[in-house]
């Protein structure tokens, strides 16, 4: 046992070190006993917590020597290592990032590293196991950890979901990739619990509760009293938790592993018996700041953090193990040094680790894109007798004929059932394929879309629906911060596959309003590698639903299917009563490869570039420029992300005058990305642009105002010819 003061280790070493030395064995500690943990477990878990204090001393040594880039650490609060005692290896986790002593706990179980997983991370180096150097985050797929971004309570609405799908999964009679009766963890801590998200999260996990659906969930909430420099108000998540009629409240001190582990054993069994959610509080301590810059002196008192120092959970897990005879106050010391020699010497030894370097080894796990196997994927098959349909129809039929191909297919949001939806786009598929896979969700798009990031996880295929565009918005972390980095933060080993069907754009007479008429994609098309397919056509809506979901079960592409609300039940193109906007759906739905344009016509003279609305405008001015001897073709985008940069420059160069019609608005419309697209592939013809204004839309006829119109579209192509 070191005897002596140790200077040149940190304040928090040197006082685990003196309350070590301090401890007289055996005897009744005064935090308890070791409950229903045995020696040999209480044991591990200590190894566990005192690897996870090490590896935030790594972290700090790392960084100073340029070698490491995160130190965001999990001191204070590894007596979480007692909740993964709790836990089976088959339960989804999804971490706080302050769970490290979960991580390696749970890695101990499954006889692994944990330690060597974590030092790559801090490291950022290529070969750490779940996100290859793209970011610190605990993660290993033989572990069931699913890796999360440091969005915090982002996580919550697709732990709900992980654990609504897992049941679901199996009342469909399909496998999920978790036992049926697993139970799902997500961790958090105090500050997260105000979030919006978690507000939504917590309260569709009771919804669903309130209502027996089956919610295996262990919300556990690891309270230092914190978010970074703002006080929780002492008593808070007690208050805010403990009275709820649907989630029944837990608690333990968090930093008396025994205790975790006892409440977390009881909470465990409740929620893998019932099907049921629990909350499980620990309050804790945050020890050594919020994250490496953290100066905490200047924002809290000497008391306050010395009464902090004082719950230390490796002092009290020491205090159990010398209190039970299980270890000499000696032993522990010299664990905690030869846990330190090891620890460090690895951290030193992966200090040099390979990073990533090039754009191509980054992006790699993306949004990884095989379109012939999408193609061979396409499934859907005819069905009798579907005569002339609209667009609403076709995106009916289609989603019927999916639904009868892919078991695992689910279709949800607001109105999406019984109502058939707003515009009856789901209409008749609650009685065709029942309310296991078609039913109404609860009133929150963050909860909508964590349903779909949880149902992807196990292995289904979920289509929800955003009601309108506008109301996209309050959920777009869900497809920025979650959908979309999965694939990246994994190595592609965990994917979320989905089709998020949006009603939006403009242009609906009689049902008017910025609300009901959003034009702005701009929140979507930067997302990497997000796909946004954007229908005008019937019959393009058919093959390119089919694509999206052939691609969803291939690739795990996350795509946003954009309706536009205005053609859904237009039946004309050029005159009332000519039908020319119906079409009849092929027997089999073809592949429509995403990133591939349709043109429409040959004209020689111009190119109008345009999608959704502006492809029916665009044909219908083309009839007239026509008359007038102007020769144009239509090239209808069909898919906003990735654009079909190929078939533009192709089109847009067979008549070296580009017009796009764009009803996006002017700042951040797709319009910006079509004229950098022909100006990267050096395009040197005329190019033009109209868009609707930067402007939300008002009620009535005044939407045409800030609206592209016909006209603005005809006048355009006059003047570019001319
Ligand atoms: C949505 C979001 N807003 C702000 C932040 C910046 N941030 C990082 S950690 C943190 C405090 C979180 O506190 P808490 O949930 O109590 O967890 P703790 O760090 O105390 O363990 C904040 C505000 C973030 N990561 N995510």
């Amino acid at each position: 046992m070191p005897d002596t003061e140790q200077p040149d280790r940190d304040p928090l070493e040197q006082d685990f070190a003196r309350a070590v030395r301090a401890l007289t064995a055996p005897g009744p500690g005064p935090a308890g006993t070791l409950g229903r943990l045995s020696p040999e477990c209480a044991l591990e878990l200590f190894e566990a917590q005192l690897a996870s204090r090490m590896l935030d001393v790594a972290a700090r040594l790392l960084r100073a020597r340029g070698a490491g880039y995160y130190t965001i650490g999990s001191a204070g609060h590894e007596g979480n290592a007692g909740v993964a005692a709790a836990l089976r290896l088959t339960d989804p986790a999804l971490l706080h990032y302050r769970s490290g002593a979960f991580y390696l706990a749970r890695a101990a179980q499954a006889g692994r590293d944990g330690v060597t997983d974590v030092l790559l991370g801090l490291v950022g180096a290529a070969d750490e196991p779940i996100a290859g150097g793209r970011h610190k985050v605990f993660g290993h797929r033989d572990l069931n950890v699913i890796p999360q971004t440091s969005t915090i309570a982002s996580h919550l609405p697709r732990a709900v979901g992980v654990a609504f799908a897992l049941d679901r999964a199996r009342r469909l009679g399909l496998r999920a990739p978790w036992p049926e009766d697993a139970v799902v963890v997500c961790s958090f801590g105090d500050a997260s619990v105000n979030h919006s998200t978690a507000a939504g999260a917590l309260n569709t996990a009771a919804y669903c509760a309130y209502q027996g659906l089956p919610l295996p969930l262990l919300l556990v909430c690891e309270d230092n009293g914190l978010g970074i420099s703002v006080r929780t108000p002492p008593g808070w998540i007690t208050a805010a938790r403990s009275g709820d009629a649907v989630i029944p409240y837990f608690r333990a001190a968090g930093e008396d592993v025994a205790a975790v582990h006892d409440a977390a054993l009881a909470a465990a069994a409740v929620v893998r018996e019932r099907r049921a959610p629990a909350f499980l509080h620990l309050p804790v301590v945050r020890l050594g700041g919020h994250a490496g810059s953290d100066v905490e002196s200047a924002y809290r008192s000497p008391a306050d953090l010395a009464a902090d120092a004082a719950r230390d959970p490796l002092t009290a897990t020491a205090r159990l193990l010398v209190a039970g005879g299980v270890l000499t106050p000696a032993q522990v010391l010299d664990r905690y040094e030869a846990c330190r020699d090891r620890v460090l010497a690895q951290a030193g030894r992966l200090a040099g680790a390979r990073r990533l370097a090039t754009a191509a080894e980054i992006m790699a796990p993306l949004a990884p894109r095989r379109p012939a196997v999408v193609a061979a994927r396409v499934t859907a098959r005819a069905r009798p007798a579907d005569g002339p349909v609209t667009l609403a129809q076709a995106i009916n039929q289609t989603l019927a004929r999916e639904l009868a191909a892919r078991p695992g297919m689910l279709v949800f949001g607001e109105d999406v059932a019984r109502k058939g939806g707003v515009y009856g786009v789901t209409r008749g598929l609650l009685r065709e394929f029942g309310a296991g896979r078609v039913f109404d969700s609860v009133l929150d798009e963050q909860s909508i879309l964590g349903l779909a990031l949880g149902a992807g996880l196990a292995g289904l295929l979920p289509v929800p629906e955003i009601q309108y565009l506008a109301y996209l918005h309050n959920a777009a972390d869900q497809l920025r911060g979650e959908a979309a980095t999965l694939s990246y933060f994994s190595r592609a080993q965990y994917r979320n596959p989905m089709v998020v069907r949006v009603a939006g754009l403009a242009y609906q007479k009689g049902f008017g309003g910025h609300f009901h008429n959003d034009n702005s994609v701009a929140a979507l098309r930067d997302i990497p590698g997000l796909v946004i397919a954007c229908p005008a056509r019937p019959d393009d809506a058919a093959a390119m639903l089919a694509t999206c979901l052939a691609a969803a079960d291939a690739d795990g592409t996350v795509s946003v299917f954009l309706e536009p609300i205005a053609l859904y039940h237009e039946r004309d193109l050029l005159a009332a009563g000519d039908d020319g906007w119906l079409a009849r759906l092929p027997a089999e739905i073809p592949h429509c490869p995403v990133g591939s344009a349709r043109c429409h016509g040959d004209g020689r003279d111009l190119t109008i570039v345009t999608f959704g609305n502006g492809l029916r405008m665009s044909l219908r001015a083309a009839g007239r420029l026509a008359a007038d001897g102007i020769g144009c073709r239509v090239l209808d985008l069909r898919w906003l992300a990735p654009l079909p940069a190929e078939d533009l420059l192709r089109e847009a160069s067979a008549t070296g005058r580009v017009l796009v019609a764009d009803e996006t608005r002017r700042t951040g419309g797709v319009a910006e990305g079509v004229i950098s697209a022909l100006a990267d592939a050096g395009f040197t013809g005329r190019v033009r642009r109209v868009a609707s204004e930067d402007s939300f839309i008002p009620l009535g006829d005044a939407a045409a105002a800030v609206l592209l119109s016909e006209a603005a579209i005809e006048a355009a192509a006059w003047e570019i010819v001319h």
